[in-house]
């Protein structure tokens, strides 16, 4: 076994014991009341998940295993000569609770270029879609067709016992996160370069092959690329990709089933599709105003345009947080070190200038500001990635990291099959006349 493998071994069984003394001793208190309001509306600010691997504070965002961004962006392992942390690392922290070493990432590096080959069913299962078809569907094909390559689901066909579900749902993790990249990259190339592929380079890490394969090898690309893996990954265990990949997965759907489920949700235009729809909305903008930087004066009259089509304006608002997503202030410090003088970026920070004060005024929007999809694709746009409807894949490839870490971790605390309980609103009426 690798020694990572038995780290986490120890650590799921360390945790394992606290939560069962937890359950044991306190599994009777109450930690929430339920509204009617809340169960019609997205059970909003309800508790009723666990997820290990982060944790979201409305004001001040993500939290990785108690670390914001910018001290991921500080403390994570880099590159040689680089300044963006190595997702790796953040993929260590989430399963095992520690700050990684070099060593730790390097291996994980290794172990991902090791386990990368993709066979060749997966592309032609790809190539069988036409080539309209959305670049979402096309990776969540070939994740779908991965799922033959399972060893959870071989293992459980031959009666695995309960104990080792943890076992081949970290091997499932580990050669998923490693097959990804090459799954999205033949997406890309397939969709827009005229399906010339490029072979993945093991020398290098796992967001730089991922941009290799995808086409793009200047070193501020690959950059941008371990940045974007990293602050992606995860947003703690309530957002639709997550649960979903959760609440699958708590069938004992395998790593690929639970993932492909999650990856379903990602796509929605309210969840992880809203990247793809800025750098619309933004490009739609700069053409209707006849090209160049739009004045903000112009920008505040097609934002009013947007809403009073009865859209949302894409990149703003959120369920949970209630400010300034960090996610998209690292990018912000990204684009400021390194493509100050862009125009798409100069718009995007007139967009922020702009939007809040106008959503404020609606009075009905909890979340005025920006979050990270709000920013992604003008540094995108930079770097010559101009292909917005890929954009989502992007994000889904990062999202791995984190709702396959919690995967690990429910298998590993044994957590059972989700089944919360639902009624009927002839249920709550007869529940508010006191019957
Ligand atoms: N533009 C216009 N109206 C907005 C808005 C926005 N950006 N954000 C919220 N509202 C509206 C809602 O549509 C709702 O209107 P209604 O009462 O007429 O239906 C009202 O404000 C209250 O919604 P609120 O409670 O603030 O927001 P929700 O928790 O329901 O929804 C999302 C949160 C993120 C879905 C919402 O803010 C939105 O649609 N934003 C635009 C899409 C987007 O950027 N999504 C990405 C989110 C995230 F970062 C990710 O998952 O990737």
């Amino acid at each position: 076994m690798g020694y990572i493998k038995e780290k986490f071994k120890v650590k799921a069984e360390e945790l394992g014991l606290e939560v069962k003394e937890l359950i044991k001793n306190h599994g009777s208190r109450k930690i929430d009341e339920v509204t009617i309001g809340q169960v019609y509306q997205g059970m909003r600010g309800i508790t009723g998940l666990v997820s290990e691997t982060s944790l979201l504070d409305a004001n001040e965002g993500i939290r990785f295993r108690g670390y914001s961004i910018p001290e991921l962006r500080e403390h994570l392992p880099k590159t040689q000569g680089g300044a963006e942390p190595l997702p790796e690392g953040l993929f260590y922290l989430m399963l095992i609770g520690e700050l990684p070493t070099e060593a730790d990432v390097q291996y994980l590096s290794g172990m991902w270029a090791r386990r990368s080959h993709v066979p060749n069913y997966v592309f032609d299962a790809i190539e069988a879609l036409p080539i309209s078809t959305h670049p979402m569907t096309m990776f969540n094909v070939g994740i779908m067709a991965l799922q033959t390559e399972s060893v959870f689901a071989k293992a459980y066909a031959e009666g695995m016992s309960k104990k080792d579900y943890w076992s081949y749902m970290y091997e499932d993790t580990m050669n998923l996160i490693a097959r990804l990249p090459h799954i999205a990259a033949y997406v890309y190339r397939r969709k827009y370069k005229g399906g010339h592929h490029i072979q993945p380079n093991g020398m290098l890490d796992w967001a730089a092959n991922f941009a290799h394969m995808l086409g793009y090898d200047d070193d501020g690309f690959k950059e941008l690329m371990r940045l974007y893996m990293t602050i992606h990954a995860d947003h703690e265990g309530g957002n639709v990709s997550a649960h979903t990949t959760h609440l699958v997965g708590s069938a004992l759907s395998d790593a690929y089933l639970a993932f492909a489920a999650g990856m379903n949700g990602l796509a929605g235009p309210l969840h992880g599709l809203a990247n793809q729809e800025v750098i619309k909305w933004i490009l739609n903008m700069r053409e209707e105003l006849g090209g160049g930087i739009p004045t903000k004066a112009q920008i505040e009259q097609y934002v009013r345009k947007t809403l009073s089509e009865g859209k949302v304006v894409p990149g703003y608002g959120h369920a949970v947080l209630r400010k300034t997503d960090p996610r998209f202030t690292a990018q912000m410090e990204f684009a400021k070190k390194h493509l100050q003088n862009d125009e798409l970026v100069r718009i995007v920070w007139m967009v922020y200038d702009t939007v809040p004060g106008i959503l404020q005024e609606l009075g009905k929007v909890k979340n005025p500001w920006p979050n990270v999809d709000a920013h992604s694709g003008a540094l995108l746009v930079h770097y010559g990635f101009v292909e917005y409807e890929f954009y989502t894949v992007l994000f889904g490839v990062s999202r791995a990291l984190g709702v396959l870490a919690s995967l690990c971790w429910d298998r590993a605390l044994a957590l059972p099959i989700e089944r919360p309980k639902s009624v009927t609103t002839e249920w709550m009426k007869l529940f508010v006349e006191g019957k």
